[in-house]
């Protein structure tokens, strides 16, 4: 998977810079990279031993959400597909109806983390510097500053990317993939990877589409082409419209967590 881009060749979980911390800090983490022209059958080892530790660490993080009744989704998109404006909007509605909770993946800045944080509700950004999406170890230490409460939600934002983070399981219950109609409708296509990891696409901009030729029908027929299972949602973070299926959607994930918790 990260072979694609080149981000996941040279380094173990371990190695990425965990870069600035927003608010809470906790120390950085180098470790040595590997050799950066590796042969076929090596990076097809590294590639295995990466998964393979990422997949550890993802146990653990379920095992927390687990103890804690905790809803965890991994808010996954191309960049600028309003899976901020997203979250400040769910939180303003779900505030005060269970303990909330936010990590930011991006590469750089801790602006997202700034925009959660104007809601009043804890928040930890992770900086991945290079690297084009969040790991379960990144997770891993973002919970030791997060406080975690019985029956909460925890949204983490990754990085914005159709690519990689698709591969990286992060303990979470459940992927959403954020399409804005902005976007076209044949990303579910050209991107299969991540529509298949995703149990629910969320359409987003919908307030958009008398200005564009986005066919929605087409995109919802192309999602469910690469995964048949997928949920469907459309929306706009920005005027409202569709929130409450969303909220409902989220509600019911909830419930089947604390169910087979
Ligand atoms: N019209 C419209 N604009 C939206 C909607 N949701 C988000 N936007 C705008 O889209 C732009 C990107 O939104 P963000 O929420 O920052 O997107 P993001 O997915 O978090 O972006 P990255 O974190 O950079 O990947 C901003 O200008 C938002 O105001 C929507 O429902 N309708
Ligand atoms: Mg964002």
């Amino acid at each position: 998977m990260c072979t694609v881009c080149g981000c996941g060749a040279g380094t173990s979980p371990h190695s990425h810079d965990h870069g600035h911390d927003h608010g809470h800090g906790h120390g950085h983490h180098h470790h040595d990279h590997q050799d950066s022209s590796p042969d076929q059958g090596r990076l097809l080892r590294i590639e295995q031993d990466i998964l393979s530790e990422n997949n550890r660490w993802a146990a653990l993080n379920r095992k927390t959400f687990s103890d804690h009744a905790t809803l965890a989704l991994n808010l996954v998109s191309s960049p600028g597909s309003g899976k901020t404006t997203l979250l400040v909007k769910t939180i303003e509605m779900l505030k005060g109806k269970a303990p909330l909770s936010v990590i930011e993946g991006d590469q750089q800045t801790a602006l997202d983390a700034m925009r959660i944080e104007a809601t009043g509700i804890p928040v930890h950004q992770v900086n991945t510097g290079k690297g084009c999406h969040l790991d379960a170890h990144m997770v891993r230490h973002a919970l030791e500053t997060l406080p975690m409460q019985q029956g909460g939600v925890l949204f983490i934002e990754n990085v914005g990317n159709l690519v990689c983070p698709a591969g990286f399981d992060l303990g979470e219950a459940a992927k959403v993939a954020v399409l804005s109609v902005t976007e076209g409708e044949d990303k579910p296509l050209k991107y299969p990877d991540m529509f298949r990891a995703a149990s629910l696409m969320i359409l987003n901009k919908i307030d958009l589409l008398p200005h564009l030729d986005f066919d929605v029908e087409k995109s919802i027929d192309y999602a469910r082409r690469v995964h048949p299972g997928i949920g469907v949602i459309k929306l706009s973070a920005r005027s409202g419209e569709g929130m409450a299926a969303w909220l409902s959607w989220i509600e019911a994930q909830a419930a089947l967590q604390r169910a087979a918790g």
